[in-house]
């Protein structure tokens, strides 16, 4: 059998290759993005051949209130070399870290840059924007970088928005927000925007955005908050390995306990998972081999990608579920820790359920598993005997 060729597909017809992918990675890449956009087998020919076509649409790339982070998840990813595919797609004309460049002569390197591709550079904004006092709390080149975004946004062919910070405010935006610090969205209100979340974002998020926008000239479908649909349509925890654990009421009550370490959710020690928009549990990054994603690795997900949730839910509160709520028979999911579900409370469960017999021997063998779980948690603290 031809693996090259499907009934509508021909990947033999695709010439060239990007990074220091080999042949097979790139076709295998290409397709890889098709189906993260959501997208028809089919365009993953499309995406090769855009990714292939050397025409790198130019980068002008800001950076305001951040910790780089969002730069840094690009440039140490190795599987493959984001950076380098990124770099390969992209003609990254100008990105104040990453400038040989300084002074004077980065300045006019950007301007040059906008001035020749008007109307067709892309505006990737990293970081806050600060807009009290004029924004004087962020300058470079004795300009605000409210000032430098309002001039850049003028002429680009599309915005992205990079990080938590660039999309809603991030990290300096957490009360009391001295800086008046807001996300770009706020200071372009009459643009469209692409936002991706993310406190560092998943780079493979911003690589599929823009494989999009230079295949097809127009953006992905967007949700009322601009985040791409195909990467924030989805709650984490509709997608989350541990998520069997939850139905089942098995829950890791303390780092470290058994429960923890057999893997189980982390929803009682603050995971977010039920309230956050995000496909982190399925394009992993993070670069640590499989499973490589916070809750992967076992701490709860802090909601980085959500305002209103990380930098400002302590982190050891319970999630709101928004999708689901948690079955009424499943116990210590929603009460306090160690107190476990009550016969009484049970029984009520039962009958307002419903399920009858089968429900109450359901019921019984959870509380069982309570009363298990609570034992072996505090077997746990308890040093072993002599
Ligand atoms: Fe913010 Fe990005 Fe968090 Fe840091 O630049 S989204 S603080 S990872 O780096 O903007
Ligand atoms: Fe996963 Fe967190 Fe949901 Fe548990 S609460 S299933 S760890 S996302
Ligand atoms: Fe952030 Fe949670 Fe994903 S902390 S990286 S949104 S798992």
């Amino acid at each position: 059998m031809d693996r090259t060729k499907t009934d509508d597909f021909d990947f033999t017809q695709v010439k060239g290759t990007l990074g220091n992918l080999t042949r097979r990675d790139f076709i295998k890449f290409c397709t890889g993005v098709a189906a993260t956009l959501g997208l028809a087998s089919t365009a993953g020919i499309r995406i090769a051949e855009a990714a292939a076509s050397g025409q790198r649409p130019p980068v002008i790339w800001l950076s305001g209130q951040e910790c780089t982070g969002c730069s840094e998840t690009l440039l140490r990813a190795t599987h493959p070399t984001l950076e380098g595919l990124i770099l390969d797609t992209i003609s990254l004309d100008y990105h104040e870290a990453l400038s040989a460049a300084a002074g004077h002569q980065a300045e006019a390197a950007r301007h040059a840059s906008m001035e020749a591709n008007k109307g067709k550079y892309i505006l990737v904004v990293e970081g806050a924007i600060p807009t009290k006092h004029n924004g004087i709390y962020c300058k470079i080149a004795n300009k605000t970088i409210l000032a430098h975004v309002k001039e850049a946004a003028e002429d680009a062919a599309t915005i992205v928005a990079i990080g938590s910070c660039a999309s809603w405010g991030g990290v300096a935006s957490t009360p009391p927000n001295p800086t008046g610090a807001v996300g770009l969205p706020k200071v372009l209100a009459d643009k469209t925007i692409v936002s991706i979340p993310g406190c560092p974002p998943n780079p493979y998020n911003l690589l599929a955005t823009l494989l999009h926008f230079l295949t097809f000239n127009k953006l992905p479908q967007l949700d009322e908050k601009g985040r791409p649909l195909f990467a924030y349509g989805r709650l984490i925890h509709e997608n989350c390995e541990r998520r069997p654990h939850f139905d089942a009421g098995r829950f890791a009550m303390e780092f470290g306990d058994e429960g923890h370490r057999k893997g189980w959710c982390l929803y009682k020690l603050g995971c977010k998972g039920p309230e956050t928009y995000a496909n982190c549990p399925a394009v992993l990054f993070g670069d640590v081999g499989s499973a490589s994603w916070p809750v992967g690795t076992g701490h709860p997900c802090i909601g980085c990608t959500e305002q209103g949730v990380v930098f400002q839910k302590p982190i050891h509160a319970l999630a709101e579920n928004k999708s689901v709520e948690p079955p009424v028979l499943f116990p210590r999911v929603v009460e306090e820790q160690g107190i476990g579900i009550t016969p009484g409370a049970a029984a009520v469960a039962g009958g307002i359920t419903g399920a009858l017999l089968g429900a109450g021997a359901m019921i019984a063998s959870k509380i069982g598993e309570s009363t298990n779980d609570k034992e072996a948690n505090e077997n746990d603290a308890k040093p072993e005997k002599a």
